[in-house]
């Protein structure tokens, strides 16, 4: 009833109910706020904008102006044969599939043309062409060399000596760029996963042989008259989304780790009360580290800081957006100032000075938000530009990047003296442990001389901790901002599951006070809880932006080499989780990780339920191929114990099911498990 009365409201209103619409106090400080002054946001046009029924269910066929042919599931679902089709005779099947793999054309395109953006800064870097970047983290360099086959070492009369760092860095930046294009081959980084999952992908014929290659294929297969069986069709989704996620991403996470430095565990804050009323307040967004690295130095600098001071400010505030904000905050402690959803609420801050903006989840309302304050939008990307008049366009190129990030800077310092009275920052900020990856993983569970994941595999193996929950992705406005991020985290380190995040659930985390060592005592089950406290950890560890999700997946190749839990990915207890996805990417990284052989749970709903025989491939039999599936489940807590029940399955088939006394396994240990 209270629902009927809520929706009632809202109906009459045309506006959001703010408590309705997010769970973080910050937000529907602002959304009031905004509904005051008169400003749509997200939200508000969410009440008033229906979503289309069909397209939700995934079976629209815009393919061909014959249609949009629409097949809607029959009243009471389907008694016998399907006989749905459009004019062509596509099937609920074959649309569902092109519409599905379409998206993770989109999504795999997004990530691995940003890894593209990298490398080609990359490539100027190792010519020498460029002052503003360097090679910041060499031995990252070394350590990825081989994976792309480039030596290290070279024999001289007999002896084996270090090769020249300039040339291995020419080679791996050339070696680089040729996987988007090369006409031969496979991905080179295919070879990085467990033997047993790249032999899957041989077998199910699925391995990417170059990233370009295999989203223009889906774009070809999916035209009109062309690829009509769904488990094709699902197998070209499958090679995109690998050709991303051991491919693109992979490739963009190494490569500026290399160039920006390698993150470690570092504190910050996130959430909106990280804008201060009197400094100058910057905030990027999008998702290319390129340019918010000279953003961060430029900020820093004490010319700009001496000329803010001239300006009445006291110095100067850069905060972030979505993942260019988690580039940022992993590698130099730069503050989030929100989520996805938030972006509006920056400016309604009326204390956005600029905002500048790259590529990815900006919404073009950005624009008519901006004109109701002072604040400057600057894009900054050939390929992102917007059509409203007061949006100016500053185009960065790694030839000039500094002085261009000065530009931006020195714009958003002029523009401070031009703030309305209208500024309101909510006080709400959290403090947040960031940066951890791979490397820095390893680390903190052995420390520089027994630095391993042995320690992580011993305390699953003994139960401390039940598993590892990869717990991503993005907002949605049809769901309550953070609700389900925040539920689904919780249920799961309550019950003894550790948490790798990344993107705006790593957001979210940050908002909610998660991403700290003291939330063990506080949030986990008693086995998780006694780990953190042990090694200094937080529960839930953000592992940076989507494109890391590649850290993730290496993270996972680690256990397993660690031994003692299976010879595959599919063999851990872990499961991954996107509740409150929206983008196209978040199917891109579905489809790796359920192919990487990852259970693979999604909130809010999949466009695949109008297509039955479909959605039961992706649910059940692609488990018979790479050990992963996909499932859905929109309530959090059922959406978290779904994962925690295919954790302890996992358990159990590694016999490491019943509670265990602590014991530190040694190798031999952990072959007699692997052959038990
Ligand atoms: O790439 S999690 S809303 S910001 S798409 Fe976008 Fe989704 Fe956020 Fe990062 Ni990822």
């Amino acid at each position: 009833m209270a629902e009927v009365k809520k929706a009632k409201a809202e109906k009459e209103a045309k506006v959001a109910d703010p408590v309705a619409a997010s769970i973080d106090p910050a937000t529907q400080q602002m959304l009031r706020r905004a509904q005051e002054l008169g400003i749509d946001t997200v939200w508000d046009r969410a009440v008033t904008m229906k979503q289309c029924n069909i397209g939700l269910q995934g079976i629209c066929c815009k393919n061909c102006a014959m249609g949009p042919c629409r097949l809607p599931l029959p009243k009471g679902g389907i008694e016998g044969e399907d006989t749905r089709k459009g004019l062509c005779g596509a099937t609920p099947n074959t649309i569902a599939a092109r519409n599905f793999i379409r998206m993770i054309a989109g999504g795999a395109a997004a990530h691995s043309d940003h890894g593209r953006s990298v490398a080609e800064v990359f490539l100027s870097v190792a010519r020498k062409e460029t002052e503003d970047y360097k090679i910041k983290d060499p031995q990252k360099l070394m350590a990825m060399a081989p994976h792309l086959g480039v030596e290290t070492t070279v024999e001289v009369d007999g002896e084996t000596k270090d090769r020249d760092l300039d040339e291995i860095a020419l080679e791996v930046a050339e070696k680089a760029m040729a996987e988007w294009g090369k006409p031969d081959g496979e991905l080179e980084y295919l070879k990085r996963a467990p033997k047993p999952l790249y032999e899957k992908w041989v077998k199910a014929g699925v391995r990417p042989r170059n990233i370009d290659r295999e989203i223009v294929e889906i774009m070809h297969r999916t035209h009109m008259g062309v690829d009509q069986d769904y488990k094709n069709l699902i197998k070209q989704g499958t090679r995109a989304a690998l050709a991303d996620g051991w491919g693109g991403s992979m490739l963009a996470t190494d490569l500026q780790d290399v160039m920006f430095g390698t993150p470690y565990p570092l504190q910050s804050e996130a959430n909106l009360g990280i804008m201060k009323e009197d400094h100058v307040n910057i905030i990027v967004h999008g998702h290319e580290p390129v340019l918010s690295e000279m953003i961060v130095a430029a900020a820093a600098s004490k010319e700009m800081i001496d000329y803010a001071k001239t300006k009445g400010a006291k110095g100067i505030q850069l905060g972030g957006i979505c993942c260019t904000a988690n580039e940022i905050l992993q590698r130099h402690g730069v503050p989030p100032a929100g989520t996805f959803l938030q972006q509006e609420l920056a400016i309604i801050t009326g204390a956005c000075d600029a905002m500048v903006v790259d590529v990815q989840c900006v919404f073009q309302n950005l624009a008519n938000v901006a004109k109701c304050f002072h604040t400057k939008l600057i894009t900054t990307h050939p390929i992102a530009r917007m059509e409203q008049n007061n949006v100016e366009h500053i185009e960065f190129d790694e030839h000039h990047a500094m002085d261009d990030a000065k530009r931006i800077v020195k714009m958003a310092i002029d523009n401070f003296t031009n703030r309305g009275a209208e500024v309101m920052i909510p006080r709400q900020k959290a403090t947040q442990i960031a940066g951890f990856g791979v490397e820095s993983i390893q680390y903190h569970l052995g420390g520089t001389f027994r630095g391993n994941y042995f320690t992580l595999n011993d305390n699953i193996i003994n139960g401390r901790i039940r598993g590892i929950g990869g717990v991503v992705g993005c907002n949605n406005a049809r769901t309550r901002h953070n609700e389900a991020h925040i539920a689904v985290v919780k249920e799961l380190i309550k019950n003894d599951v550790i948490v790798l995040t990344t993107g705006c659930n790593g957001i979210a985390c940050a908002m909610e006070g998660l991403l700290t060592p003291e939330t063990a005592g506080v949030y986990c089950g008693p086995g998780l809880a006694e780990v953190c406290e042990t090694v200094g950890i937080p529960p839930v560890l953000h592992m940076g932006s989507c494109v890391d999700n590649s850290r993730i997946l290496l993270a996972a190749t680690e256990v397993v080499n660690a031994g003692g839990l299976g010879k595959d990915i599919s063999d851990l207890p872990a499961a991954g989780s996107a509740p409150e996805w929206m983008s196209e990417k978040a199917i891109s990284i579905g489809q790796y990780f359920v192919a990487s052989g990852v259970y693979t749970v999604f909130g809010v709903g999949l466009p695949v339920q109008g297509a039955p025989v479909f959605q039961d491939y992706l649910f059940n039999e692609l488990e018979n191929v790479y050990g992963g599936k996909w499932d859905l489940v929109v309530d959090p807590i059922e959406h978290a114990q779904a994962m925690i029940a295919h954790i302890d399955k996992k358990r159990k088939a590694l016999g490491i099911d019943k509670a265990r006394e602590r014991v530190l396994m040694d190798m031999a240990d952990r072959m007699k498990l692997e052959s038990a």
